[in-house]
């Protein structure tokens, strides 16, 4: 029996098959429990679907986390289907694409900032906040988040400062919410070629510095993610809330190295 069974699961944040949602939503899945998919726009919408299929999901909702108002109506669409849930996967970040080139001060606008902020950040405390009502005695909630939330990294810009404010609002989160037997926890993952590194300048030559350097000498996949993702929303990590955990290989705790 898997250690998610009886559990129920709402995802957001597949755009393809090489989405870390995706990779977590496989691995839910996979531990046994049932899964509800949200998807972004109706661009996506055939595509999640047909991904839901293949994990036997049958629930697939639209959700576009900028706007209060839609994530109200998919609580209200899913209330139709579960009277309760057990696990909240928020895997979504976005700045307007120009940010991420070039040097910092020379790309930030005060917009940029605030989208980048809003989406990748305070979508997390919205979806907690409208959801709330509906978790269950055991739950949990987890987003992802990257590295540059507390290392400066080339090109990565306001997306650093919005994926810190993503971090504070985990603990802050968790604060609130422990008492109500809720845990809240992140994942930060090393670079993966999805579509949101597409597009980067010299993702490969920055997979290739990555798996040079990490202790594991390999570059981590959605598999990887997806799995860590299923235990910290398990019973099994009872204990574990208002935690960062990295799943990079172990890249963070070099301060050195030495080329092989
Ligand atoms: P992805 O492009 O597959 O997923 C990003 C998702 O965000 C997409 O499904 C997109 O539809 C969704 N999204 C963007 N704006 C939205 C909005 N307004 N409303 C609803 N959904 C919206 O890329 P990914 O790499 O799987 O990214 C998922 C998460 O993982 C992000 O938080 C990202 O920062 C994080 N992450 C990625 C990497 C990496 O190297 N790929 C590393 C660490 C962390
Ligand atoms: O969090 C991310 C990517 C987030 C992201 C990606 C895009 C591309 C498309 C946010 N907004 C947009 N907007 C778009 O229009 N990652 C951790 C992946 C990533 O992005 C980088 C990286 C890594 C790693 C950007 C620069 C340097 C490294």
């Amino acid at each position: 029996m898997g250690f998610l069974t009886g559990k129920r699961a709402v995802i957001a944040g597949i755009a393809s098959d090489r989405s870390i949602a995706w990779g977590i939503a496989q691995a839910m899945a996979r531990e046994g429990a049932e899964i509800a998919l949200t998807y972004q726009s109706e661009r996506l919408a055939e595509r999640v679907r047909e991904m839901a299929a293949e994990i036997g999901a049958s629930i697939c909702l639209p959700l576009d986390v900028s706007s209060d108002e839609e994530i109200m109506r998919m609580y209200e669409s899913l209330a139709g289907h579960w009277p309760s849930f057990d696990i909240l996967v928020h895997s979504v970040a976005f700045a307007p694409r120009e940010q991420l080139v070039g040097r910092y001060l020379d790309t930030v606008t005060r917009e940029g900032s605030q989208i980048a902020h809003d989406i990748s950040s305070y979508s997390f405390v919205a979806m907690a906040k409208y959801g709330r009502s509906m978790l269950s005695k055991q739950s949990a909630l987890l987003t992802l988040s990257y590295l540059g939330a507390v290392r400066s990294i080339p090109n990565y810009n306001i997306m650093g400062p919005a994926k810190a404010s993503l971090e504070a609002n985990v603990r802050f989160m968790a604060a609130d919410l422990g008492a109500a037997g809720v845990r809240v926890n992140g994942i930060s993952a090393g670079p993966i070629k999805t579509l949101a590194a597409s597009g980067v300048g010299d993702f490969r030559q920055m997979l290739q510095h990555f798996a040079s350097i990490a202790p594991l000498r390999r570059n981590v996949t959605i598999e990887d993610v997806g799995n860590a993702a299923a235990f910290l929303c398990s019973d099994l990590a009872s204990g574990i809330t208002g935690e960062i955990v990295y799943v990079d290989g172990g890249f963070h705790t070099v301060g050195m190295s030495m080329p092989d």
